[in-house]
């Protein structure tokens, strides 16, 4: 079918076009999105602001950038031949790898020819009379849908802090969620990377090689694992993929994250020491996010969290030969687990290098940066180009920054202005027919983010067959639902430790963003279930309506 040939039957003549879906983005979540709903015959249309698909991945170039979540499980389980036939060549993807992975998808399934790149949504309202969105994008057209989709992604929109003095620095410089093309050759420069997150613990390691000299800003000091990576043989995927259906199974319904791995049985202070660091080695020889899975009550109880971070303390101490650049890299200022952990290759090490220094940006904030220094502590460091790894304005930031309005003419930004309230983090009420994937309010960031997607995706499509099966028109979020969930979502993580850090989970790294916990932390199998009960009860807490009624409620 064309992508302008809707089986609702809508005039598509030129000036006039008409979809039953617009999806927008084009990384892993717009990509099945628009697979699956091609399933249903209908037509859409994807708008990617990217030059090619793979969203953050397409953006995300910083060398040595990788997905902390191992390759074999951050993948695609919808398709089993494609599972079965593509071949990770190492345990944690690089960037580059990922990148492929989603142009093969892209091409294997057929999707390029309904996805437009290099083009925006600035704009989308819904038009109550008609029950449809008109949806304006950055090439200057206007398109209606029956539904939006919003596959904009939880970690897309960059974030340049706002440094006196940074537009007159006369170097290169470069974020990393949004890194040039080309190859960037640091060799023989003097260097600064302002942000050690899980971008700036990445980079620090690969730079440190290549520049003449590297100065490291750090304003938080964080908790990292080391990956261990390395290539994957033919026979561990072949082990792997045999595994796969009891694999993506636990994935889905029973693990709190969507890997999987173990499910302790036990909380830290049940074992002694002797035996409670021998599972820490372990942990820390295997590598990897599963770090945290030790015990089951790493994030709820700060005695049990403690002996974790104390360990991944000493493990500092013992790599990084100068106790005073040890010290300084020890997080002291949240639990473990708290803010997202980190996976590195290195990262520690690299401060025994004598081109690397590290610089206490919390005690000293940056004063300003100047023409070639960044100036600190009353001194200038000097340096040739400068790597912003200052992170993203998370799960909100890429939404925010497109007008949408809904019912009476509220913006969605008007309702979020105290912070993001979803039911299920699917839908936001006065906002009808606009889905969100892994939007805020849902496990989200703290899942395998491709478990999280396919289970939105499903829903979704599954709910707007539902929707055509029946005659309904529209669907929103009902307001006492949605109050109700974000009550439990905040419920929820007030149980455990996270509040506690100002993490971006919190919206705490953008200045007069509101702070509310945005992911749903009660685990991705516990979510589902919700999910599935509420589709199983005709779509409980969300109030569809059919045509005829709402032309009978207009005209009364
Ligand atoms: P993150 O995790 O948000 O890290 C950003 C880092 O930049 C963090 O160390 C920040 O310190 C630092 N930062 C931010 N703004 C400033 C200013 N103004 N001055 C100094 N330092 C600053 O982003 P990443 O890209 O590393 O990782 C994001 C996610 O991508 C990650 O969790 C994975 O899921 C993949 P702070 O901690 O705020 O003190």
């Amino acid at each position: 079918m064309s992508a302008l040939q809707s089986i609702s039957g809508k005039n598509n003549a030129p000036g006039s076009e008409s979809y039953d879906v617009v999806v927008v983005g084009a990384g892993f979540a717009g990509m099945y999105m628009l697979h699956k709903l091609r399933g249903l015959g209908l037509s859409v249309r994807v708008y990617e602001q990217g030059g090619d698909v793979g969203g953050t991945w397409y953006w995300n170039r910083y060398p040595g950038a990788r997905c902390d979540v191992e390759s074999m499980q951050y993948s695609y389980s919808f398709s089993d031949e494609l599972q079965q036939q593509w071949n990770w060549s190492e345990r944690y993807a690089p960037q580059p790898e990922i990148l492929r992975y989603a142009n093969h998808v892209a091409d294997r399934f057929g999707l390029r020819s309904d996805i437009q790149l290099n083009t925006r949504v600035d704009r989308a309202a819904f038009d109550e009379s008609e029950n449809s969105w008109s949806v304006a994008t950055s090439d200057g057209r206007a398109v209606s849908a029956k539904y939006v989709v919003l596959a904009t992604g939880c970690l897309s929109n960059a974030r340049t802090p706002d440094i006196k003095g940074l537009s007159g620095f006369k170097g290169q410089v470069y974020h990393t969620g949004h890194w040039p093309h080309e190859q960037i050759d640091f060799t023989g420069r003097r260097v600064g990377v302002i942000g050690t997150g899980s971008s700036g613990i990445q980079l620090v390691p690969v730079i440190a090689e290549q520049a003449s000299h590297l100065t490291v800003f750090q304003r938080t000091a964080n908790f990292s694992i080391p990956a261990r990576n390395a290539a994957l043989t033919e026979a561990e995927r072949e082990a792997f993929r045999a595994k796969y259906p009891e694999i993506r199974r636990f994935a889905r319904e029973e693990a709190r994250n969507g890997i999987y791995t173990e499910m302790p049985d036990r909380g830290a202070l049940d074992d002694g020491d002797d035996e409670r660091r021998a599972k820490y080695e372990q942990r820390w020889s295997r590598g990897g996010l599963t770090f945290m899975s030790v015990y089951n009550n790493l994030a709820l109880d700060k005695a049990a969290n403690d002996t974790a971070a104390n360990f991944v303390r000493e493990k500092i101490a013992e790599i990084v030969k100068d106790p005073q650049t040890a010290k300084l890299l020890q997080p002291n200022n949240h639990p473990i687990g708290s803010k997202r952990i980190c996976v590195d290759t290195d990262y520690f090490a690299a401060f025994n290098r004598p081109n690397v220094t590290l610089v206490d940006i919390r005690s000293n904030p940056i004063e300003e940066i100047t023409a070639n220094a960044v100036r600190t502590g009353g001194k200038d460091y000097q340096v040739d180009a400068l790597v912003l790894a200052t992170g993203f304005d998370a799960m909100t930031g890429s939404v925010a920054k497109i007008d949408i309005s809904g019912r009476n003419g509220q913006t969605l930004n008007q309702k979020w202005a105290a912070g993001p309230k979803t039911y299920l983090g699917l839908m936001s009420a006065g906002f009808p027919n606009l889905f969100i994937i892994t939007g805020p309010g849902s496990p989200s960031v703290l899942s395998n983010m491709i478990v999280s997607i396919e289970q939105h995706v499903d829903w979704i499509t599954d709910c707007i067959g539902y929707m055509r099966r029946r005659g309904f028109e529209a669907m929103e979020a009902n307001t006492v639902a949605e109050d109700h969930w974000v009550a439990h979502v905040n419920e929820v993580a007030h149980t455990t430790l996270y509040p506690q850090a100002n993490s971006w989970y919190m919206g705490a790294n953008i200045p007069g963003k509101p702070q509310i916990f945005m992911p749903y932390i009660g685990g991705v199998g516990v979510y589902r279930q919700i999910c599935n009960e509420v589709a199983a009860k005709g779509y409980e807490g969300f109030a569809m309506t059919a045509a005829e009624t709402q032309k009978m409620a207009a005209s009364s």
